[in-house]
């Protein structure tokens, strides 16, 4: 342990330039984890620049920042090392982006085990009440590359690493409990459907193109997570208002070497919550990093998110007793079934401090998996566990990717790995191989059966002839879908043929929307009937052999309340022209602030008092919208200004009602709801009384989504 953290110190002394800095050593010696709210691993490769001189990559002093050149009007010299370096370095800044889920955002936190789970698995991160063990989790969209909007639609990375005491265990996991297809061999061609078109490069972070409908309707597997993505999971409020899933079935293993299946879940402690698309798309404009920004933000303001982790646990040999295979992952495993057991809890409570070498640099792989936890048959699995090690030699340009700071396991690493590009290491074991007597036999085999060392479940037996086949008990690809628009609310249902018919009005092909059709009629004729009213087609004849009743009820996103509405944001639009809006503004703030909402005072002018400009404002920025009693001159004679775009205060009032926003007006200003076009039912809040109308309106908060305000079609 001691040399590895000698050479660490090593390693960040070339990194800080350490002897040649003043003030605050960039190094600072390692203190035992956890011994301080302020201790975190990554303390000792951090660089402190402060009270520093500018130095080159090897620490000589640079006595200032301009070229060397030939004279003063002369060109620049090849010997100027200083220079060409800095230049060098900034070619060589970015590494290729993420294949898929490159657009993201992610925070450090704690995973705290609710007990001694050693009955169903060995896993040390889980066999003791209270065990506390660091996490870093990363959120992602999958289509859009890098600098993409953040509330496009699309299925969610959720991916969480446990630098457990036994080495990292990564759940790469998503938004959405299932995947499009059942075999990795298919993985590519999925991605290529959905990416932009080879040729023009467009669109961005969307499936509304051809050759997305193309696989999606040629590739039914595709459905069920498609009709996932077409309803509230595919555009979240933010990270933390979705769960998260393993979507496969993995193996839980005990130290006696028995084993069940498991799903693994994350349920979110601050309830589910989807925007509606037309905020979603606006948003992707005005504020492209509106989830990233949220997360930060909810980080900075002590409002961490937090989710309970569970496990639904299955038998070995009921795996194809419900219906379907749970080797399947196009299929969840409805919690009426099974149960979800609640094993712990997250909470993200710390940012990145430098985005590229923590949350571009960090490298998650599905085969990092820590004793006690092994994988399952499910042939989308196996080939994930491949690709995700491969992945990282193309991003990071050789083998030791591991040894980057945000990818080290907080425990020693001994084998006979060596060299490859950037080893960070100096091995001094030089008896590199295995068995040897020159190192004492080190480093030695950890017993493969029991105990130290195992993840394998010994139990696991597989016999079959070789085989390219998909199993007959994957072949049911339509129940599920269906079961899922079962157990929406109409008001849901209808945003995701919505969503359909958005996508499925822009495909060119005739055959891919007929296509799209003949398969959404296999999952329901009323589907296909709706969203081919909007195509100008027919549905055809009803295709009843997948049709069913059932439900769940665990998967709707809209018929709830949330359990907090902390780290939301209301906007008390103001007006320096009227009577007092400002300082009833301070008052809403002050009012608002126990229940850990923020309020954006939004004016004319950025005079005291105010946040933001109607300028720049835009209801989509807001959970909720109070008209402060004197704003109301802004919709009169006033409501044009050179200030801001006409009618930009009544807009947003009229915004946030139509998507569905608690909104409201204090005192005089109570006029101007109505004017705005504002009904009064529920999810509206008027009144003179600052206490009685932020009580209603942390309430109306929690609802989030007045769902009555959207219309219904049959
Ligand atoms: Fe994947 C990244 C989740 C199937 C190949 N995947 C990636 C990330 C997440 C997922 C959250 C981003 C990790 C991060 O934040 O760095 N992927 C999933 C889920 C799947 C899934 C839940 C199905 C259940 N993936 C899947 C398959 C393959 C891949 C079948 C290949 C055969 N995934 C990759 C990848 C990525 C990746 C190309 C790109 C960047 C990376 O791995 O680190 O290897």
């Amino acid at each position: 342990m001691q040399m590895i953290w000698a050479l660490f110190t090593l390693v960040g002394f070339a990194i800080g330039g350490c002897p040649y800095m003043e003030g605050e050593p960039a190094i600072k010696a390692r203190q035992p984890m956890g011994s301080s709210a302020e201790d975190h691993f990554l303390d000792e490769f951090t660089v402190d620049d402060s009270n520093s001189y500018l130095t080159s990559t090897v620490g000589s002093k640079i006595q200032d920042d301009k070229s060397l050149k030939a004279g003063e009007r002369g060109p620049t010299l090849l010997e100027d090392v200083i220079t060409l370096r800095k230049i060098q370095h900034f070619d060589h800044e970015r590494v290729p982006e993420r294949a898929v889920h490159a657009r993201g955002a992610a925070a450090h936190g704690v995973f705290t085990s609710y007990g001694d789970w050693s009955n169903i698995t060995a896993a040390s991160l889980l066999n003791q009440t209270g065990k506390e063990t660091p996490v870093f989790v990363r959120f992602s969209t999958v289509a859009g590359s890098r600098g993409s909007a953040d509330t496009v639609r699309d299925v969610h990375g959720f991916a969480t690493r446990f630098y457990t005491d036994e080495g990292n265990w990564d759940l790469v996991g998503n938004n959405i409990p299932v995947f499009f297809i059942q075999d990795a061999i298919l993985f590519p061609d999925l991605i290529h459907s959905v990416k932009p078109a080879p040729d023009r490069e467009i669109p961005q972070a969307a499936t509304a193109h051809d050759s997305a409908w193309d696989f999606f309707s040629q590739q039914p597997s595709a459905l069920h997570t498609l009709f996932w993505a077409m309803a509230g999971n595919g555009i979240p409020r933010s990270y933390r208002h979705m769960d998260g899933f393993g979507v496969h079935s993995f193996r839980l293993v005990t130290n006696e070497g028995t084993s069940k299946f498991v799903k693994f879940h994350w349920k979110t402690l601050q309830g589910k919550a989807s925007l509606v698309w037309e905020e979603a798309q606006i948003l992707a404009g005005k504020n492209a990093d509106y989830h990233r920004d949220d997360l930060w933000n909810a980080i900075e303001s002590g409002n961490g998110p937090e989710w309970e982790f569970g496990v639904q646990v299955v038998d070995e040999e009921d795996a194809l007793s419900f219906g379907f295979d749970i080797l399947d992952a196009t299929k969840i495993i409805p919690e009426e079934l099974v149960p979800v057991t609640p094993l712990g809890k997250m909470k993200l409570n710390r940012n990145p401090r430098n985005y590229f070498a923590e949350t571009e640099q960090v490298m998650y792989q599905v085969g990092h998996v820590v004793r006690g936890i092994d994988f399952s048959e499910d042939p989308l699995l196996q080939g994930r566990i491949y690709s995700y090690f491969d992945t990282q030699i193309n991003r990071h340009g050789g083998p030791n990717y591991d040894q980057l700071p945000i990818n080290r396991p907080h425990v020693d690493v001994h084998n006979n790995q060596r060299d490859g590009a950037g080893q960070n290491f100096i091995h001094l074991n030089t008896a590199a191989y295995s068995p040897n007597t020159l190192s004492n036999g080190s480093p030695r085999q950890a017993n493969q059966t029991v105990g130290n060392g195992f993840f394998t479940s010994p139990t696991r037996r597989v016999e079959g002839n070789l085989v390219r086949a998909t199993s007959p008990t994957f072949a049911d690809v339509w129940s599920q879908a269906r079961m899922f628009y079962n157990s929406l609310i109409p008001v849901e249902q209808q945003f995701l043929i919505n969503a359909m018919r958005f996508e499925a009005s822009q495909l060119k092909s005739e055959i891919v929307k007929s296509n799209v059709l003949i398969q959404l009629n296999r999952v329901s004729h009323d589907i296909a009937r709706r969203v081919g009213e909007a195509l100008g087609m027919q549905a055809p004849a009803a295709d009843p052999t997948y049709y069913n009743d059932n439900r769940t009820a665990f998967v709707s996103i809209f018929n709830h309340t949330l359990p907090t509405v902390r780290g939301f944001k209301v906007a008390v639009l103001t007006s320096d022209a009227g009577n007092g809006s400002l300082s009833q503004a301070a008052a809403l703030r002050q009012a608002f602030a126990p229940a850990g909402v923020s309020v954006v005072v939004v004016g004319e002018r950025l005079v005291p008092g105010v946040n933001a400009t109607y300028s720049a404002a835009d209801a989509t920025a807001f959970d909720g919208i109070i008209v402060a009693s004197g704003a109301e001159v802004l919709w009169g004679a006033n409501a044009t200004s050179t200030l801001f775009p006409s009618q930009r205060p009544k807009q947003i009032l009229s915004d946030g009602y139509r998507w569905g926003k608690p909104v409201g007006a204090m005192g005089s200003a109570e006029g101007v709801l109505r004017e705005s076009g504002v009904d009064t039912i529920p999810g509206v809040y008027a009144g003179g009384d600052v206490q009685g109308l932020v009580k209603g309106f942390v309430e109306g908060l929690g609802v989030f989504k007045f769902v009555d305000r959207f219309a219904v079609d049959s």
